[in-house]
């Protein structure tokens, strides 16, 4: 018999600032498809780990669907680990925008499971290039986290707005604003 996952929390925190310096165990990307890096924070994970040796272990993986994660390391982050998922273009929000967004958090941290990852930073997937509204997208980040809370070995989860306007959504979403 496996032994049951203990951790029965799992604490939601948002915070402020660039997600490539955080100590945590894993951080997560807002990457594309075909893993090939790009801007914001994809751009920048790649500038601070290492682009030619991240570059290198993307390569390896080759390609990763919408709404699913993969992890490779971190190489020259304080971060272990880096767990590359791929958000929803925004078009609309008629197309399964949602659903998708969804499945990028739960497979992060179902990925972050298996790894054994205890903290793992999240960006505002899909709000920058993407298109996805931020508001609407905080919703999708919080409540699927929260729906996972109890099923992960993860006990913290990071969300890492860039801008204030996000931080603010997400402090009212976790009644803190
Ligand atoms: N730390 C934390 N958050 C950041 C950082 C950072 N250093 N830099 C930007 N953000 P985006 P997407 C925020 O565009 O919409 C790439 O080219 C940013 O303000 O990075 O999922 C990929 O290769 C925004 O709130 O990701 C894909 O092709 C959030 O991160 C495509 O963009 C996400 O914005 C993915 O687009």
């Amino acid at each position: 018999m496996p032994e049951p996952y203990r951790v029965v929390s799992m604490l939601i925190e948002a915070i402020q600032g660039d997600i490539t310096g955080l100590e945590v165990d894993a951080v997560v990307n807002a990457a594309n498809s075909a893993l090939a890096g790009g801007g914001g924070v994809d751009g920048a994970i790649h500038a601070a780990a290492g682009r030619y040796e991240l570059h290198a272990a993307c390569a390896a993986i080759g390609h990763c669907d919408s709404g699913d994660a993969v992890a490779t390391s971190g190489f020259r982050l304080p971060a272990r680990w880096i767990i590359h998922t791929v958000g929803p273009v925004w078009h609309g929000g008629n197309h399964g925008e949602e659903g998708t967004l969804a499945s990028c958090y739960r497979r992060s941290i179902e990925v972050a499971t298996e790894l054994g990852a205890r903290s793992v930073a999240f960006p505002a997937i899909s709000t920058g290039v993407y298109g996805y509204p931020p508001d609407a997208a905080a919703r999708v980040a919080v409540n699927t986290l929260r729906s996972l809370a109890g099923t992960a070995v993860v006990d913290t989860a990071l969300l890492v707005a860039f801008d204030a306007r996000t931080l603010s959504i997400y402090r009212e979403l976790l009644g803190e604003g």
